[in-house]
């Protein structure tokens, strides 16, 4: 077996409660903290009962943070106490190591700041209409940044009629009004962090993020003047900066907490968090305390995660609570362009960097398509085939096939023949960036607009072209489609996750003033604070502040079912969730539908029966008609166990029945209505394709539709892979003092001092219960493997990235000392006495009870000797 790691760079780990044992299956990262834990305690359970239960125990332990509503502490233990211990303490209800979290790794961005689409985002979600006509941006509403910090300096952060950014602490009249710095600018995530009052931005994610929320940067002049004027989804929001990023590095969810509770304290209505981290379950102390804030009254919306590449079962942590947002990304759609009219129809056209400006241009300089002898489109580079047509004073269209020359070439060719100038067919689409020529008015299209032209043209050659002197919106061609990068669902419960989607790709934003002031970036990071901005828009529109699950309903609601790029059947809702966010239609919306999303399950468990309430809550009695509108369904075990990076797409649908068709509604008053689905006839079960689709309530008047989501599994999920078998994974190997992975030699005996077993394993999917089990020789169960480095191998765990940020497969070694927790709730591992013993991997499938042996896949490695 071919595996290589370094294993003296991985971290000790591991957590372990008397209720509840909460593995995070991320050993291989070293993105836990040694010996430092969170606790959680009963809610009867104060801090001193804490402080007196770990004494009395002996422990030798420093306070590193106390959480009030979480009801709980971190901690960091001196002594050989570990995580085991401290959930055996009477009060304890959960313990977790600290995890460390990281920025999202950006996105790579193919815009540049000037580029015109990187602008006119609020066009896709209604905002642009939400502050024109309705006046709103957010004042009132505070907004917790939890991030890098915020360059309050920053002009597009300035209160009205003030010339440039302040904080409340140090300022008068300023927009970031709290604020602190948990950290300090060299925390990593390893080292003590050293608090202070400033939250001064370093790494430039936060302000970024801040930006997006709420900047307003349409009247800058002088030094900081942005490449292009942009403002912000709520442009008059007060910020509250909370900092738990140094300026390079991690940061652990300790300290995450502390923020978020602080944020709570000040009264921030809604705080928005785009943290990095695999996909577990609703359960880690993050998510934990979103549900308890939410309920407290507060919104939080959470980023879905970047790992999009890497297949199903990826929402990160933070969003997965019950009544958190988890947020995706859409690529941004429209783009602010100079048009031409021909035949009766607007097109964008996308001018060359060499001429650089709008075209100008006679009617009598009609376009006329150029065409091979075969009857398609030329791609424009042979002099010979201009001269055969009759282009003289005339704008040629040629075909933007750039294999044979560039543009400049194709464009000093068709001018020395006389052309006007020249527009190219984007080939296969999207607008295309072309370098052109000084001397000629080069422009690309769109591959549609293309082909409109040459309908067009066909019917009547002596069609004009009127150029606009004016740029407009346009939707581009590629773009308003979920971001390929952005994280795919469901959860390990087959809960539908994410929740809804906002632009995130190709995104200008503020960035600190030492860092140019500006800056474009892609991501769920990028999208997660744009619907934060939009629940401060909904806050001042309703004069009200309902809980973060209220509004996401409202959004969920209303959002806007999209295809993906060059598709005609909707993305999948577990990639676009609900839809991209509207806000004109969550504020003008007389409807809701609630549940805001619908769990199929699998075929075991599949809910054939689902009620819907509508709820009319608008002045006038609708009759609504209900509708089913199908997604794509994504199948990501077509190619074996491991889930595909990608998944394939098919054309399988649900059908849903609808107790009645249509329904009428007295204003105030709610229907209940209820669904029969029937799962897909073609799926293969046996590759548990992800299905999807939407139910939709029409209102009779002009109102707005509303939708609910419904995600489901065909196939049975207990029998999804959990362990990647495609790679030799499970497997016991041999670890010698170097660190070196060998096969075990027939026979071998293990000092387990310089020479141990390790047990390798990688997760392909979601189990409720990892366990590797120790029986002896008479096949009696002695335990669970309790490691050098990953504490004791039990507990829930989410699925594995595929491969990490260094492109590195990722998997988890299990370093045996011959110790094993003997039960779950033992305050202790105990060492085994010398002897033979069987080695079983054990995973509970999911959505079952875990009886062992029969709800679990397992895998027997064989017998170790020492
Ligand atoms: C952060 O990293 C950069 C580049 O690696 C380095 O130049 C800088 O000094 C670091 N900053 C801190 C505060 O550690
Ligand atoms: C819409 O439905 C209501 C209730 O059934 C009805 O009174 C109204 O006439 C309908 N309006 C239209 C335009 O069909
Ligand atoms: C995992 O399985 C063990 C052994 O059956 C059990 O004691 C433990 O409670 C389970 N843990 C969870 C989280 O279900
Ligand atoms: C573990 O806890 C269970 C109930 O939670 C109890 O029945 C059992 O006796 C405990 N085992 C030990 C070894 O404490
Ligand atoms: C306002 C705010 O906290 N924005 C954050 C939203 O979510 C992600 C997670 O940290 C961050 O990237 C943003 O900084």
């Amino acid at each position: 077996m071919k595996i290589s790691v370094i294993l003296s760079t991985l971290a000790a780990a591991t957590l372990v409660s008397a209720g509840r044992f909460h593995d995070l299956g991320k050993i291989e990262n070293t993105n836990v903290l040694p010996n430092g834990y969170i606790i959680q305690y009963h809610d009867n359970v104060g801090h001193k009962d804490a402080h007196n239960a770990l004494n009395s125990r002996k422990i030798d332990y420093k306070v590193r943070n106390e959480y009030n509503i979480f009801n709980g502490a971190a901690i960091t233990v001196n002594s050989k106490h570990d995580g085991k211990d401290i959930a055996s303490l009477p009060g304890v209800k959960n313990v977790w190591p600290i995890t460390l979290y990281s920025i999202p790794k950006p996105q790579k961005n193919t815009k540049k700041p000037t580029d015109p689409e990187t602008v006119s985002l609020h066009s896709m979600t209604g905002v642009d209409i939400v502050h024109k006509k309705y006046k709103l941006t957010g004042k009132g509403i505070k907004v917790g940044v939890i991030d890098s910090g915020v360059d309050y300096k920053h002009p597009a952060f300035a209160a009205k009629g003030a010339k440039e950014g302040c904080f409340a602490r140090w300022g008068k009249n300023c927009r970031v009004m709290y604020g602190w710095d948990f950290v300090g600018d060299e925390y990593t995530g390893r080292n003590a962090p050293k608090p202070d009052a400033d939250p001064m931005d370093c790494g430039g994610h936060g302000s970024h993020v801040a930006g997006i929320i709420g900047a307003n940067a349409m009247n800058i002049k002088g030094e900081h003047k942005p490449p292009q004027p942009f403002i912000g989804v709520a442009p008059e929001v007060t910020f509250g900066a909370y900092r738990v990023f140094g300026c390079n590095g991690s940061s652990g969810d300790d300290i995450i907490l502390a923020a978020m509770e602080l944020a709570f304290n000040d009264g921030m209505d809604i705080i928005n968090m785009s943290l990095g981290g695999g996909s577990s379950y609703k359960l880690n102390p993050t998510a934990v305390l979103a549900d308890k804030l939410i309920a407290r009254g507060m919104a939080l919306s959470a980023a879905a995660g970047n790992d999009g590449s890497q297949g199903a079962w990826m929402v990160s942590d933070t969003g997965l609570g019950d009544l958190a947002s988890a947020v995706a990304s859409f690529d941004n759609a429209y783009g602010f362009y100079h048009s031409f009219t021909y035949a009766g129809a607007s097109h964008p056209y996308s001018v060359s960097q060499g001429w650089g400006k709008p075209f100008s241009l006679p009617a009598s300089a009609t376009i006329v398509p150029v065409f091979e002898k075969s009857g398609t489109l030329t791609d424009g580079c042979d002099a010979a085939i201009y001269n055969a047509a009759n282009i003289k004073g005339k704008v040629v269209l040629i075909l933007g096939d750039f294999s044979r020359c560039a543009s400049g070439a194709r464009g000093e060719i068709a001018l020395k023949a006389g052309a006007a100038g020249m527009l190219i067919q984007t080939s296969p689409f999207g607008l295309a960036n072309l370098g052109g020529n000084p001397g000629f008015p080069m422009a690309s299209i769109e591959n549609k607009a293309g082909d409109a032209l040459l309908a067009a043209y066909k019917k009547n050659p002596a069609n004009t072209a009127t150029w606009s002197k004016e740029a407009s919106n346009f939707m581009i061609e590629g773009g308003g489609a979920p971001s390929d990068f952005s994280s795919f669902g469901l959860d390990g419960d087959l809960r539908s996750k994410p929740d809804i989607s906002a632009p995130g790709g190709n995104i200008l934003s503020t960035y600190p003033l030492a860092k140019d002031g500006y800056a474009v970036l892609s991501g769920t990071s990028m999208a997660t604070p744009y619907v934060a901005g939009a629940h401060a828009l909904y806050m001042q529109a309703k004069k009200s502040k309902p809980n973060g699950d209220v509004i996401r309903q409202v959004f969920k609601n209303t959002a806007t079912i999209s295809t993906n790029t060059g598709s005609k059947t909707m993305a999948s809702a577990a990639k676009q969730g609900a839809g991209l966010i509207n806000v004109l239609n969550a504020i003008t919306t007389t409807t809701s539908i609630s549940p805001d999303h619908i769990d199929l399950l699998d075929t075991v468990n599949l809910k054939k029966t689902v009620k819907i309430t509508i709820k009319n809550t608008g002045k006038k009695t609708e009759t609504y008609t209900l509708s089913h509108v199908p997604a794509d369904a994504l199948n990501f075990y077509s190619e074996g166990a491991y889930p595909t990076g990608s998944p394939k797409i098919e054309d399988d649908y649900a059908s849903v029945s609808f107790s009645q068709s249509k329904v009428k509604i007295q204003p105030g008053k709610s229907a209940k209505v209820t669904l029969r689905f029937k799962q897909p006839k073609k799926g293969n079960a046996a590759q548990f394709p992800i299905y999807s689709g939407f139910v939709v309530a029409t209102p009779n008047k002009s109102g707005v539709p509303v939708h609910v989501p419904y995600t489901g599994l065909k196939g049975d999920v207990s029998k999804v892979p959990i362990m990647d078998t495609t790679k030799g994974f499970p497997a016991a190997l041999h670890v010698d003092g170097e660190g070196n992975l060998k096969d075990i030699a027939k026979g071998y005996k293990f000092d387990m001092v310089d020479n141990r077993p390790v047990f390798v394993t990688r997760l392909g999917s979601h189990t409720p219960n990892f366990t590797i089990r120790v029986f002896d020789s008479k096949k009696v169960f002695r335990g669970f493997v309790n490691t050098l480095n990953a504490g004791s191998a039990v507990g829930w765990s989410g699925r594995q990235l595929n491969t990490d940020d260094e492109n590195k497969m990722v998997f988890t070694p299990w370093i045996w000392t011959g110790k094993v927790l003997p039960t779950t709730n033992a305050t202790a591992p105990i060492t085994l006495p010398s002897g033979s013993y069987e080695i079983v991997v054990a995973s509970q499938k999911k959505l079952t009870k875990g009886a062992y042996p029969a709800d679990y896949e397992i895998f027997n490695l064989g017998s170790i000797q020492f």
